[in-house]
């Protein structure tokens, strides 16, 4: 018997168009998230949604010599789900990066994500969200490291692209290590 779970990845304002992080097109992808959560809810399978939530002196920000410009603070506007973003009330929000001195990339670094998946006795889970080159690898690769199958869905995910190119090498890494892809339509 498989238990399938979803998690969507970072899908919040700082990482869309507008936001202090902006992924190219990070909003196109709330359409296909949508349909996802519409599935996965009708299939009655756990919706997981983590969200970067730094505290306003995170190491990460430049101005405490990190490398990105300052994104997705707690309770502020830029840290909230993108508008469109259809989360159903039983979805659990997974929060990370939360403390000042340390990053995490991965959904599954320093929370309770994987003991979460294992009480429900989740054995696959679909992977969707920003950004591809960091949050969306991070998790892909600390999922198949606990084991669960991984899937993760193309058009569901956008990258940031520091450098060109950056995605692809992303996909592929995650390809390598055991992921599988997948359209959302
Ligand atoms: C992310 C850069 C910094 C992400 C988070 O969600 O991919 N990227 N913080
Ligand atoms: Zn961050």
């Amino acid at each position: 018997m498989t238990k399938h779970a979803l998690i969507i990845v970072d899908l919040q304002n700082d990482f869309c168009p507008g936001g202090s992080l902006a992924v190219t097109d990070g909003d196109k992808i709330v359409p296909v998230v949508n349909r996802l959560i519409r599935t996965f809810e009708e299939a009655g399978q756990p919706i997981f949604a983590t969200r970067d939530w730094h505290p306003a002196n995170h190491c990460s920000f430049q101005d405490q010599g990190g490398p990105w410009p300052p994104h997705c603070v707690q309770n502020t506007i830029g840290a909230e789900f993108h508008p469109d973003l259809k989360l159903p009330p039983g979805a659990t929000v997974i929060s990370k990066a939360t403390s000042a001195q340390r990053e995490a990339y991965s959904g599954f670094d320093g929370t309770d994500l994987a003991s979460r998946l294992k009480l429900a006795e989740v054995d696959t889970v679909t992977v969707c969200g920003l950004a591809t080159d960091y949050c969306v690898k991070g998790t892909v690769s600390d999922g198949l490291s606990e084991g669960f199958k991984v899937t993760v869905v193309e058009n569901g995910i956008r990258g940031v692209n520091v450098k060109p190119g950056d995605s692809e090498k992303a996909l592929t890494e995650m390809k390598r290590n055991g992921a599988l892809v997948a359209s959302g339509e």
